[in-house]
This record gives C-alpha cells, structure tokens and sequence, in this order.
C-alpha cells in the first residue's frame, strides 16, 4: 500500500513564552510511546528557582506524629517503583475554545508520557504519621513570583485530598525515563500524580505539609477551577481528573494529499479508567468506522496508539475527526465544555485535508 511521505524537519518545542517558559511539542513530533525530555512541553508559571542541590532537604510537616526532614540519599533508600504516565497540561488545546479565552493559547502538544521513578508519597506519610484530622497534603514547589490576580509574591503550591494522596501511585518522582528528572521538569523532586492534569505534578518540591483545611493558593481558588459562566463564579469546581481525549497526528491539518491509502494516526487517552473505543470519521461526522487499537504497552496511565487506513478515492476536502470512549462510558463530546480560563478541552478531534 502506498503511503504519504512526509518532509522531514527536525523536531523541536514550539515557545508560546520565554519567561516564564512555556513551550509545547507539536503533535506531529510525539513518534515513540515515551517522549525524550528535549521534547518534553514546558509549562511554567514563574522563572526558573535557583537550587542548591548539593544541600537539598525535604521537609515534611504540619499535622504529623513525626516531622521528618529526608536527604535525596534517604529516599533513594526507600522502597521506589516506577508508572508510565500521561502529563497533561489542563490548558491543552485552549486555543480551540470558542469564544476564546484568556491564557497560553496551547494547541495540541501540551502533554507528555514517559516512565516517572518515584517513593509513593504515601510511604512518606505513613512514616511521618498522618495525625486524626488531617484532610490535604499541601506540595509547595522552589519557584515563586507574582501572580496576575494580586501583587503578592506566591510559591506555586497545590494541595491534594488525603485519598489521592495515598494513593500507591502517587509519587515523589526523582527519575524520567531513567535518568534523573530534567531541571526544567522538576530536578531533584517532583510529584507525579496520575491521571490528574498536570497542574498537580509540582515541580522542584520544596516541602510537604498536611493541613486540616481546604487550602486555597492562587492555584487552587483562583486558577485551575472550571468557571462555566462569562460573566460571574456560579457553579465554579476545582479541575482534577483528566477528560477522555484523542489526537490525530498523522496527517496533519490542511495537509494536501494524493488520492490512495493513507494512514490516519494519533493517540487517544483519559484519567478515568482505560481506552475503549476510538473511532474515526472521514465525512465530518456523518459515518464512524473503529479505528485499531494497540493498547498493548499503554499500561493503567498511558496513552493508546490507533491508526486507521483511509481509501481516499476521490479528490476533495475532507473533515477527519477523532473520536475516544473510555471504560467509565465517557465519549469526547462533538463541542468542547466552554469555560472562562479554558481547561479540559476534550471535543473529539478534527483536521481537514485536501485529497487532489
Ligand atoms: N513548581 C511548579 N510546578 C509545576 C508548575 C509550575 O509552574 N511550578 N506548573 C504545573 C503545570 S500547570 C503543568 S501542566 C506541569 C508541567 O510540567 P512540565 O513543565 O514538566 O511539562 O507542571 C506543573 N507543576
Ligand atoms: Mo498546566
């Protein structure tokens, strides 16, 4: 079967800003099941921290029976185990809200996989002794700076509720893809949390305290909350788990292509449950045919590769969509969630080639 060859370019990360750095991996560039750390997105809300990591601790305190204070060498003595996981950023595909909204205007390639190494917080907490009343795990990272709300000078935090934070694959990271993690990923700690948008997955951990309360940073109350409404904060809730999603990666859009058998690719993933069902459409929605799944290696938190060949016979414009369902029966919606910062979207894909 003949097949489109594509130009090739040298992959690289597209930059949205420089500082604070934020940079995506177009889509096109995701070939492997991992992706290497120079094509790993960057999503930063400050400058990058300045690290001692020649002297570097980690406090763990607040509503505990036993602070404890560990060396990078006392973690990497305990027990370890290693998940391959979807990071995703929760602003993936802003740009595609309509009417648009406000924040880094992400296309397609703010998300990652790749196999993190960690000690489950949950080893952490258990040995530092959760006292009765302790309802979040607060994870503050080193980088700070002013937010756009306030003229306050913030650390970026995030707290987690107990349940996920003892969760057995929650984990304080110290390796990607079996090396230690990138500084600009997080070096020499970071929380992974699957499943979760990446908004959880502090980077540059700095200390870990457990509260009684509901903690309420700038990135809790004030970013990463679903605001359905324009104009007011009615029936605003906290982004968490990661919507079930897919991506075509191969073609691209307003490709032009020659009549014949070509192969439409992409990845497909969610953070509730496994990948059921992607399916694909060629006439812009009217028939939907299963594409292949190969979900062999995609573990409990990893994406699924499909393909799906396409006889194109006749010349013409073409609207290909995309479209996941996962084990929990949520399907990609043919209209996005619209909501005032623009997190989630998970409308099923769509492209649009010229077949000549
Ligand atoms: N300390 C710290 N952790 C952070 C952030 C940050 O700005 N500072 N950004 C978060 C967001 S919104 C995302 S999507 C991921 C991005 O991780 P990456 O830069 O390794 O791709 O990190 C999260 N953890
Ligand atoms: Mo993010």
């Amino acid at each position: 079967m003949s097949q489109q060859s594509y130009p090739v370019v040298k992959p690289y990360l597209k930059t949205h800003t420089l500082v604070p750095e934020n940079q995506e991996t177009p889509i096109e560039f995701i070939q492997n099941d991992t992706i290497p750390s120079r094509l790993f997105y960057r999503r930063n809300h400050f400058s990058y921290p300045s690290l001692s990591h020649s002297n570097y601790w980690l406090p763990i305190n607040g509503l505990v029976s036993a602070p404890l204070l560990l060396s990078m060498q006392d973690l990497l003595q305990m027990p370890a185990k290693t998940v391959k996981a979807v990071l995703e950023c929760a602003g993936d595909k802003r740009s595609f809200f309509k009417p648009k909204v406000f924040g880094e205007q992400w296309e397609k390639g703010a998300i990652n996989q790749g196999f993190w190494k960690g000690v489950p917080l949950r080893t952490l907490l258990e040995r530092a002794g959760l006292r009765e009343g302790a309802k979040e795990v607060v994870i503050e990272g080193y980088d700070y700076g002013k937010t756009p709300d306030s003229d306050q000078v913030y650390t970026y935090a995030r707290s987690l509720p107990i349940e996920k934070a003892l969760h057995p694959d929650t984990l304080i990271a110290f390796e990607y893809n079996q090396q230690p993690i990138p500084f600009k990923h997080g070096f020499p700690l970071r929380l992974v949390v699957p499943q979760w948008y990446g908004m959880a997955s502090v980077k540059w951990i700095k200390q870990i305290t457990i509260i009684n309360s509901h903690f309420s940073g700038p990135f809790q109350s004030i970013d990463y909350v679903y605001y359905p409404n324009k104009e007011n904060n009615e029936g605003a809730f906290p982004v968490t788990t990661i919507n079930v999603n897919s991506t075509i990666q191969q073609p691209r859009d307003m490709d032009i292509l020659n009549r014949g058998n070509h192969i439409i690719k992409g990845i497909a993933w969610t953070g509730e449950g496994y990948i059921t069902k992607v399916e694909i459409s060629t006439d812009n929605g009217q028939t939907w045919t299963n594409a292949k799944m190969d979900n062999r290696d995609s573990g409990q938190y990893g994406w699924v590769l499909w393909s799906y060949e396409w006889a194109a016979g006749k010349s013409g414009e073409y609207v290909i969509l995309s479209r996941a369902t996962d084990s929990t029966n949520r399907i990609q919606p043919s209209e996005p969630f619209w909501n005032r910062k623009g997190y989630g979207y998970n409308a099923m894909d769509k492209i649009k080639v010229k077949i000549e």
